[in-house]
């Protein structure tokens, strides 16, 4: 019997492929996990055990994070793509993940693509004054694109994004070697046409990259819960507000004397980031409290 550490690159139908010293080996996952329900996530640091009747991961070392969508542990930067067009981004869902991105440690950066069909960088202001990096760029004339340069370098990173957003063309676009499968947006009618099926971690230059399967819009209703009581830390762009309230225990949603409310009035912080927080925390607060206990 021997024992690698590894990392899972990928995962379909219970079957993990382990980037280990001894090259990539297929992998199941024992049923502990099951039983523990705990899911091998690809960028989990594992052990692999191979014996006589075949290779399984057989530990997870602790994490330094892990998200339920994009279904990854231990990166270190989310890339959150949104298409300019078809559809037009929303801020909604990008709020959703870069609270979700603060609430576990992650660096969110913030891209919009196809800037060749649309002007979106009104989008990328909004990122950039909340603190994120933040860009437009087109993988069709290159521009912008030269933003990437130190994004990707080092650590483990994660795209993620619609269907369509143009992730598995970005990462061709910067690592030719690759050769994703890319899909015609207007051939993906209606849901679950995603062209990218799994997630998969890449190793390039002196990092790794995950590409993610998209997802509809619908897909994040309701993920990622953050209770109401945390919310606030996970908008770092309210960091310099939100201790300054009159009342402590401010909600920052409707409160007399909100220094929050305050700078959202005065433009100090963009008044879609603090709608988002707002919709976020009224569903936080229609979580009953014996539901709490359950998730973390
Ligand atoms: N005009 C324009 N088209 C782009 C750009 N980036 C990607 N596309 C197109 O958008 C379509 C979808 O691209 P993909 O890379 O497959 O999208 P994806 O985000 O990987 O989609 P899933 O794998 O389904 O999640 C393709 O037809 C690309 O050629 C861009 O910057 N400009
Ligand atoms: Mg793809
Ligand atoms: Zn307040």
């Amino acid at each position: 019997m021997e024992r690698l550490e590894g990392i899972i690159i990928k995962g379909v139908g219970g079957l993990y492929s382990v980037e280990t010293p001894a090259g990539v080996i297929a992998c199941k996952a024992r049923g502990i996990f099951r039983k523990d329900g705990v899911k091998p996530l690809v960028g989990d640091r594992v052990e692999v055990t191979v014996d006589g009747t075949g290779s399984a991961v057989s530990k997870i070392f602790e994490r330094k994070n892990a998200l339920n969508r994009p279904p990854v542990a231990n990166i270190d930067r989310l890339v959150i793509i949104s298409g300019a067009v078809s559809p037009a981004p929303g801020t909604l869902i990008i709020d959703r993940l870069t609270a979700a991105c603060e609430k576990n440690g992650i660096e969110p950066v913030v891209a919009f693509s196809k800037c060749d069909l649309a002007d979106v960088s009104r989008f990328a202001e909004i990122y950039r004054k909340a603190g994120f990096r933040s860009f437009v760029y087109s993988a069709v004339t290159g521009e912008g694109l030269d933003a990437f340069a130190d994004v990707f370098d080092g650590g483990v990173s994660a795209l993620t994004g619609n269907s369509g957003a143009g992730k598995s063309t970005l990462m061709n676009v910067l690592f030719p070697e690759l050769q994703l499968e890319t899909g015609d947006v207007s051939k993906k009618l209606g849901r679950g046409r995603h062209t990218t099926r799994a997630v998969e971690l890449f190793r390039v230059g002196n990092g790794y990259i995950a590409d993610t399967p998209g997802f509809s819009s619908l897909d994040l209703d309701g993920s990622g819960f953050i209770r109401r009581t945390e919310l606030a830390e996970c908008f770092s762009d309210f960091a310099p507000y939100r201790d300054r309230c009159r009342f402590t225990g401010c909600s920052h949603t409707a409160e007399k004397g909100c220094e929050v409310l305050r700078a959202v009035a005065d433009g100090e912080i963009c008044q879609s980031r603090h709608e988002s927080y707002k919709l976020m925390y009224e569903e936080a607060k229609a979580v009953p409290d014996w539901m709490l206990d359950k998730k973390k």
